[in-house]
């Protein structure tokens, strides 16, 4: 069911529970800012998301509300990511409410790669 991105933050997301420890995720990368971890139903041969540390429920949320260290430390995290763990070439996609069919409410960039990806929209 896809959340409303207005939304308050609700730390009982999945996403929480990975950040805090509480359920395990296959981890790629982090940062100070970020955690990086594979999709748990990939949609690609590789398909990591990566989402902030704090606690932000949409691309809309984040971007109004994270401070510019917290920007920096997660578009660095995905940079990261995407150069060093996937290619050659890549889709970074963030769902964002409704429409845009998130179902997760912590924002997450999906880091699709490993094939020719074709167009992106049928
Ligand atoms: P969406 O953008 O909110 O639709 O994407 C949520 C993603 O989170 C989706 O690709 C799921 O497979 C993925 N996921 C996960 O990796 N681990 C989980 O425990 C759950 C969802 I729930």
């Amino acid at each position: 069911m896809p959340i409303d991105a207005t939304q308050p933050y609700d730390d009982a997301n999945i996403f929480a529970k990975i950040l805090r420890g509480d359920i395990p995720a296959e981890r790629v990368y982090e940062n100070d800012f970020a955690l990086a971890f594979h999709d748990i139903a990939p949609q690609a041969p590789v398909h990591i998301l990566v989402i902030p540390r704090g606690p932000y429920v949409s691309w809309d949320d984040f971007s109004a509300r994270a401070s510019d260290a917290e920007i920096a430390g997660f578009t660095r995290a995905v940079g990261h990511v995407a150069r060093e763990h996937v290619g050659p070439g890549y889709r970074l996609l963030a769902n964002t409410g409704g429409h845009g069919g998130q179902e997760v409410p912590h924002l997450h960039v999906h880091i699709f790669a490993g094939a020719p990806l074709g167009p992106m929209l049928a």
